[in-house]
């Protein structure tokens, strides 16, 4: 048992937090959180809002508010998203505390009293038209390196490099496009350079880290470590304790990475032990964890472990946990990109459980994985659901129905049943150095053989039979079935640990009931059950439902646009459906001039039986939005999309491939609604509105419309 620190990377608070975060850092944490526990370490599990820099002032200059109130909001919003998910930190700080401020200035003035800061004139991008310097992230242009064409001013999405803004090819302003001035401005830098030797050394010992972190982080070292700027001209930040900066603010990574001991020191005052914390990050003895996404790996490898030895008497990190990208159609997850599930999306389709269990499964440990609804209802009802739900159900209703009283004084193992104890004990030992090393997907792997096995064991042991002709094999059987159930349900706790908590009630076990989820796996000591019968422990994800109104609504692409020859308010549309082509005629002219309308991605309704208009056939119908005054077409977020892909309402899909008639569809009533900050299609069905959803996101209306604008 050992005191140990897991520091989760700080999200910005400037958006919603999405299932791609939740698989790069934060279910991973939580999931080794809790493994630790169960192990009886004394956990200190940090995370927290980076409400700084310009991702925080970006969302809200867009959105014309205060960064303050968008980080409040975010702020708030993250915390609920993984409580929701049972992912619960022990303090979710923030780094506009007053403590973040203080241990901020304290590393500062240390630092400048040890010769580890320098000053120097730089040059800035300066926007005219704003009369202002402007953050490294307002800048976006083509990458030096691998010509991505919007790259930030900080970092190039694409390929992970580190920039300047003046390295970019053609930069521009991201708010109005203007070219940027580069301007001298004096900054503060830290001396990274002075750090190169010892992090070479530390570093030698992390061979234990996985290879693709070690590898990247060596290769930078490598390629020479420069003193960098660690102030800004910026507004909004922490303040810089020094002379003749008091108008501007220290570099958002510079702070945010501490705010991994401000928050240590949050809690431990909250607790009322001011000097827990120390105990974290002074005891040698201490490892201390960070979990991030793999473009965060260079500050936390290199920038962070510098500043802790520049400080001096900090430990250092023990290994540095960087997982791959979740992916959704092949494209990283990303909200403001309109790419895949935000947490409080996926919560509105599937439970917690479900979320958790499927996540754990494509966690993207060593490669990208990518989320797939249909993958993911496979995997709940497959393997969570079929084997290891089903298992639980006929253990505790055969015991129920036979009114079998199960314990362990009476049992007598054979060869078999110790056979079962032995591929149990193999099991959880993998299981258990697995977690010890993080590796998430590979841990519930050994998990599922269990379970495999259990199943198979009972079914061997034929119960039904034996209780007709050997009462005591029946219970000795039945009793070692409960322990392989309690062994499963123990191993699924740290992914799964709400259902786990109700299964251990449904079987009854003892010792779950004096240790809760704190002792070792295998020890067997209070192991008496006594289970309940009762319903099945899941219920089956059902991603997809039947729209009730059987509407098949798809992307297409206007292939081409003409005027019908024989009505001046018509056009005749080609639309590009995929699989196939269609025709269709829609009454836009007075909206849209033709060429408007040829390449846009528009939805339809794909399965209307067709119909002739005025002598033009027409197989479908598009959807636009009308508020009285504006006409819009509805135009699927997302770059991802491809015409065929089909758009869900909420969770309604369609699963028939019948045609309809135009008249089934009077009963469907679709709208613009407001939703958070955008005005976005929904529909009525089962009486309630559903956002309209094409790749898991919000589909809008190209041209603003009002809210309560019909759909077409
Ligand atoms: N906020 C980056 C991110 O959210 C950054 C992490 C800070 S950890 C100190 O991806
Ligand atoms: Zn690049």
């Amino acid at each position: 048992m050992s005191k140990i620190l897991v520091n989760v990377a700080l999200p910005y608070a400037n958006g919603p937090i999405h299932l791609g975060h939740v698989a790069g850092a934060y279910l991973n944490s939580d999931i080794f959180v809790r493994f630790l526990r169960m192990h009886g370490h004394e956990v200190m599990f940090v995370s927290g809002s980076d409400e700084h820099g310009t991702p925080a002032t970006l969302a809200a200059d867009r959105l014309h508010i205060s960064p303050k109130e968008i980080a409040d909001r975010y702020h708030r919003e993250h915390l609920e998203s993984f409580t929701k998910l049972d992912i619960i930190f022990d303090i979710y700080t923030r780094t506009t505390y007053p403590e973040h401020r203080e241990t901020v200035a304290e590393f500062v003035l240390d630092f400048q009293k040890k010769g580890l800061l320098s000053e120097h004139t730089m040059v800035s991008p300066f926007c005219p038209t704003d009369n202002r310097f402007m953050p490294d992230r307002y800048i976006e242009g083509k990458c030096p390196n691998c010509g991505f064409e919007e790259a930030r001013g900080d970092q190039c999405d694409n390929c992970g490099k580190l920039l300047d803004p003046q390295e970019l090819i053609q930069p521009r302003c991201v708010l109005d496009g203007t070219t940027p001035e580069f301007r001298e401005t004096k900054h503060m830098f830290f001396r990274l350079d002075l750090f190169q030797d010892r992090l070479i050394e530390w570093l030698e010992g992390k061979d234990f880290w996985r290879h693709s972190v070690l590898a990247f982080t060596r290769n930078f070292i490598k390629a020479g470590l420069r003193e960098r700027p660690i102030t800004r001209d910026i507004e909004w930040g922490v303040p810089v304790p020094l002379k003749g900066y008091e108008h501007k603010r220290i570099y958002v990574w510079f702070e945010a990475l501490l705010g991994y001991i401000s928050g240590a020191r949050v809690l431990s005052e909250r607790m009322g032990k001011k000097d827990y914390w120390k105990e974290f990050y002074f005891d040698r003895d201490v490892k201390m964890y960070h979990f991030m996404g793999k473009d965060n790996i260079i500050f936390h490898t290199i920038i962070w472990p510098a500043m802790l030895m520049g400080r001096g008497g900090y430990n250092l990190p023990y290994i540095v946990i960087a997982n791959e990208f979740l992916t959704f159609n092949g494209k990283q997850f990303s909200k403001s990109r309109g790419i895949g599930y935000s947490v409080d999306d996926i919560l509105k389709l599937a439970s917690k459980d479900y979320v958790r269990y499927y996540m754990s499964s494509i966690m993207p440990e060593s490669s990208d994985t990518d989320f797939n609804l249909d993958d993911f209802q496979s995997r709940v009802n497959g393997e969570l659901i079929d084997k290891f739900g089903n298992y639980i159900h006929r253990l505790t209703s055969f015991i129920a129905n036979n009114n079998l009283k199960i314990s362990s004084s009476q049992t007598k193992p054979d060869e078999t049943d110790r056979e079962a104890l032995e591929f149990a004990r193999e099991r959880i030992n993998n299981y258990n150095s697995l977690l010890e090393r993080v590796e998430i997907k590979k841990a519930l792997g050994e998990w599922l053989e269990l379970v495999k096995y259990a199943n198979s064991y009972f079914n061997n042991a034929q119960p039904w039979r034996l209780v007709k002709s050997d009462i005591d094999q029946c219970v000795s059987k039945l009793y070692h079935s409960l322990l392989l159930a309690q062994y499963c349900t123990g191993m699924l706790y740290p992914f799964v640990p709400d259902a786990s908590a109700r299964i251990m009630e449904t079987i009854g076990s003892g010792k779950y009931r004096t240790h809760g989820f704190t002792s070792d796996l295998l020890s067997q000591e209070g192991s008496e059950f006594s289970p309940v019968k009762g319903e099945p422990p899941f219920e089956k994800l059902s991603l997809i439902k039947e729209n009730p109104n059987f509407a098949d609504l798809r992307i297409g692409e206007i292939l081409e646009a003409r005027e019908h020859p024989n009505a001046d308010k018509l056009y005749v549309l080609k639309v590009n459906l995929g699989s196939s082509e269609i025709q269709l005629v829609a009454g836009l002219r007075k909206h849209y001039m033709a060429d408007e309308l040829v390449g846009r991605k528009i939805v339809v309704i794909a399965n209307l039986k067709p119909t002739k208009l005025r002598g033009e056939i027409s197989q479908g119908m598009l959807l636009a939005a009308d508020d009285g005054e504006t006409v819009s077409l509805l135009s699927p977020l997302g770059e991802n999309l491809k015409a065929g892909d089909p758009v869900r309402m909420g969770q309604y899909g369609f699963n028939n491939s019948g045609k309809i008639e135009l008249e089934k569809l009077k009963t469907l009533e679709l709208r613009m609604e407001t939703a958070g900050d955008k005005v976005v299609a929904t529909a009525l069905l089962d009486g309630k509105r559903e956002e309209i959803l094409a790749g898991g996101s919000p589909v809008t209306s190209h041209r603003p419309v009002k809210e309560g604008a019909e759909i077409h």
